[in-house]
C-alpha cells in the first residue's frame, strides 16, 4: 500500500516517461498536476479511494483517479509497469545528463549495463565507453562534461520560496512527530522568506540525534540521502530540493536557529557588536571573551537583547541597515502581516484568463472572510489573455452587480490595464473614471531599451488618474530577468502623481522587490498587497505578497488594502 507521497512519486515517474516518449504535453501535465494534487490532500488518501471520492479533488479526473487507486492499493498500475518494462533501469536518471539524449543512453545501457550517472562517469573514466560502437574519445569527453554540468546545475539550483515552504511544512510535521515531540524549526533563506532558496535548513533540539536523522531519511519524499553524520543529515527530496538537518541539545537550539537563519552578512555585523560588549557569537552560542563561559540564551529575542539590540524579524536579517536600526531603536514597528489585509486586490476571472467565474471568486473570498475583492481582468490589448474591450467590460459590470446580490464580499470594479507602448492606458478616460481600481501593467514589448521603457512608464505613472503599478519589471523568477528601466525615475513620477505600487504575490513574480519597495516608501508612495489570482487557489498568494512587503520594511499603515472598503475605495478611486 502506497501513501500519498509515494503515489505522487509514481505519478511523476509516469510523467517523465511520457515526456521522454514524446507524448502529448497536456497528458504529461495531467500527471504532474495529479502528483501535486495528491501530495496536497488534506483528507486521508485511503478514505478518498475507498469512498470513490477521489474524482471530486481538483486536478484529478476519472482516468487518473483509477490509477491513483491502483497505486494506493497495489503499489503500481498497469501504465507504470508498461513504461518501466519499455525502458531499461536508470533511464530517467541518465536522460538528465546534458547532451546524452535518450538514444545514446539506451546504447550504453545495452552495451555496458549502465544504470546511473555514477555508473556512467566510472565507465567513461575507465575507458569502457570509448570502446562502444559509435562512442569516440570526443563523445566521451562531452559526456563527462555533461555529468559535471548536471552536478553543478543540481548544486546551484534554486527553488521558488512557495515550493520550498510547501515542501517544508509537511516535513516539519513529520519530524515533530518523532518520540518526545522534539522542537524542529526552519532556518536559512526560507525562514527569511527570500524569493528563491537553494535548500531547506532545518534545526532540531533533541538528545537523540540518531533517531531524528533516521526519521528524515525515512521520510517518504526523501529520494536520496546525500550525507549522514552524528548531528547533521542531508537528503534530497523527490522534487530535487536538498534538506539539511542539524540536531543539537535542546538548550542550544535558540542560538543555532539564529545562526542558521542568517543571512551571513547580518551575522558579521552582530559578531562585531558582540565583541564590543566582551562577547563572542558563533554557531556554538554566545560566550564571554574573558573565559567566563557560555551566556545562556533562551530565545532569539533574548539573544538580541543580550547584544543591546531590538529584536530583528527574520525577513529583515539581510544587512540592509537593520542592525543599525535595531541599535538606534528605529526599526519599523508593525510590519504588515497577512492577517492585516482586508481586501483581495488584482483578481482575474473567466472574463479574461482566469479559471474561475466572478461568482466562484466571490464565494471563495467569502469563505476566507475577506471584506472586499477587486475584479481586475485584462484589457483589450492583452488579446492573448482574452482582454476586455469597453463593451465586454460593461457587460462584466452587469454580472458583478448580479453576483453582488448573492455574496457578502464587496466586489469592486477594476481593470488590469495594459500600459501601451506610448505609456497610455487601454481605456478612454471616461471609462476609467467609472472604475473603482486600475492596476497598470506592462505585458508587451518588454525588450525596449532602458530609455524608452523609462519614458513609457514615467508617462503612464504621471497620468492624472490613480493607478497601481502592477508587477513592476515583469520578472519571472528563475525564468525571465526584470526588464531594463530606471526604476527611481518611475517612482519619482508616481510620487508626484496619484498612485501606488503593488507587491505582487504570485510566487514567480514577487515584485516590487524589497529594495525598490523601500525606495517607494522613501518617496511616500503607498503600497497594495496583491494576489494576481487566476484561480480560487491563487487567493492564497496573499501570504507571499505579505512576506515580500515585510522584507521591504512595509508597515501596516503603508498598505492601502489593510483599510476598510470605503477608505480603500476613496484612496484608489481613479478620478478625483
Ligand atoms: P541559500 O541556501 O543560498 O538560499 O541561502 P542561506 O542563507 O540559507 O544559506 P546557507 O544554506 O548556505 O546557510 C544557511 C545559514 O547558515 C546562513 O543563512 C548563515 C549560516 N552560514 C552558512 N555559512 C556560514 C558561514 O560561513 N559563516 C556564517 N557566519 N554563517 C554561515
Ligand atoms: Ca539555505
Ligand atoms: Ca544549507
Ligand atoms: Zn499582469
Amino acid at each position: 500500500m502506497l501513501d500519498k507521497f509515494a503515489v505522487a512519486r509514481a505519478l511523476r515517474e509516469i510523467a517523465e516517461f511520457l515526456e521522454l516518449d514524446g507524448e502529448n504535453p497536456f497528458k504529461v501535465r495531467a500527471y504532474e498536476n495529479g502528483a501535486r494534487a495528491v501530495e496536497a490532500l488534506s483528507e486521508d488518501l485511503g478514505a478518498l479511494v475507498e469512498s470513490g471520492r477521489l474524482i471530486e479533488v481538483k486536478g484529478i479526473g476519472e482516468a487518473l483517479a483509477k490509477k491513483i487507486a491502483d497505486l494506493h492499493r497495489t503499489g503500481t498500475t498497469e501504465l507504470l509497469d508498461r513504461l518501466r518494462a519499455a525502458h531499461p533501469p536508470g533511464t530517467l536518471e541518465l536522460v538528465h545528463v546534458p547532451d546524452l539524449g535518450p538514444r545514446k543512453a539506451a546504447a550504453l545501457q545495452a552495451a555496458l549495463g549502465i544504470r546511473s550517472v555514477d555508473d556512467l562517469e566510472r565507465a567513461c573514466l575507465e575507458g569502457r565507453v570509448a570502446g562502444v560502437k559509435g562512442f569516440g574519445e570526443r563523445t566521451v569527453a562531452r559526456i563527462l562534461d555533461g555529468v559535471r554540468r548536471l552536478r553543478a546545475r543540481l548544486a546551484d539550483r534554486r527553488f521558488l520560496l512557495a515550493d520550498a515552504l510547501e515542501a517544508a511544512e509537511p516535513l516539519l510535521a513529520h519530524l515533530r512527530g518523532a518520540p518526545g515531540a522534539p522542537r524542529v524549526e526552519l532556518a536559512g533563506s526560507a525562514r527569511r522568506m527570500r524569493e528563491t532558496v537553494s535548500d531547506l535548513d532545518l534545526v532540531a533540539g533533541s538528545d537523540d540525534p540518531a533517531s531524528l536523522s533516521a526519521r528524515l531519511a525515512a521520510y517518504p519524499l526523501s529520494a536520496e540521502v546525500l550525507a549522514r553524520g552524528e548531528t547533521k543529515t542531508t537528503v534530497r527530496l523527490a522534487s530535487g530540493l536538498p534538506v539539511d538537518l542539524r540536531v543539537v541539545p535542546p538548550g542550544d537550539l535558540p542560538t543555532l536557529l539564529h545562526h542558521l537563519t542568517g543571512a551571513k552578512a547580518h551575522h558579521v555585523k552582530l559578531r562585531a557588536i558582540a565583541r564590543e560588549r566582551g562577547l563572542t557569537l558563533s554557531e556554538w552560542g554566545l560566550e564571554r571573551l574573558d573565559g567566563g563561559g557560555k551566556v545562556p540564551v533562551s530565545s532569539e529575542e533574548a539573544l538580541y537583547a543580550a547584544l543591546g539590540l531590538a529584536y530583528v524579524p527574520p525577513e529583515l536579517r539581510e544587512d540592509a541597515g537593520e542592525v543599525e536600526a535595531a541599535r538606534d531603536g528605529t526599526l519599523p514597528a508593525e510590519l504588515v502581516r497577512v492577517e492585516d489585509v482586508r481586501g483581495l486586490v488584482h483578481c482575474h476571472t473567466d472574463w479574461s484568463d482566469g479559471r474561475a467565474s466572478v461568482e466562484e471568486m466571490a464565494r471563495a473570498a467569502d469563505a476566507l472572510g475577506i471584506e472586499y475583492l477587486t475584479v481586475t481582468d485584462h484589457s483589450r490589448s492583452a488579446a492573448y489573455a482574452g482582454g476586455l474591450d469597453v463593451d465586454r467590460l460593461r457587460r462584466q459590470w452587469d454580472e458583478i452587480a448580479r453576483v453582488q446580490e448573492r455574496v457578502k464580499v464587496r466586489l469592486l470594479r477594476g481593470t488590469e490595464s495594459d500600459v501601451l507602448e506610448d505609456g497610455a492606458l487601454d481605456f478612454p478616460d471616461a471609462v476609467l473614471a467609472e472604475l473603482d481600481v486600475i492596476v497598470a501593467s506592462v505585458h508587451s514589448r518588454m525588450k525596449m531599451d532602458e530609455a524608452q521603457m523609462t519614458r513609457r512608464l514615467v508617462r503612464c505613472m504621471s497620468l492624472p488618474v490613480f493607478k497601481i503599478w502592477g508587477h513592476a519589471l515583469g520578472r519571472l523568477l528563475l525564468e525571465r530577468d526584470p526588464f531594463a528601466c530606471r526604476v527611481e525615475e518611475v517612482l519619482d513620477a508616481l510620487a508626484a502623481s496619484r498612485g501606488a505600487v503593488e507587491v505582487n504575490g504570485d510566487p514567480r513574480r514577487l515584485e516590487l522587490e524589497p529594495r525598490w519597495l523601500r525606495a517607494a516608501r522613501a518617496r511616500g508612495i503607498p503600497v497594495v498587497l496583491s494576489v494576481d489570482a487566476h484561480s480560487v487557489r491563487d487567493l492564497g498568494y496573499l501570504r507571499w505578497a505579505a512576506a515580500t512587503a515585510r522584507r521591504g520594511w512595509v508597515r501596516r499603515a503603508d498598505v492601502l488594502n489593510t483599510r476598510p472598503v470605503e477608505e480603500f475605495r476613496a484612496a484608489v478611486k481613479p478620478a478625483i
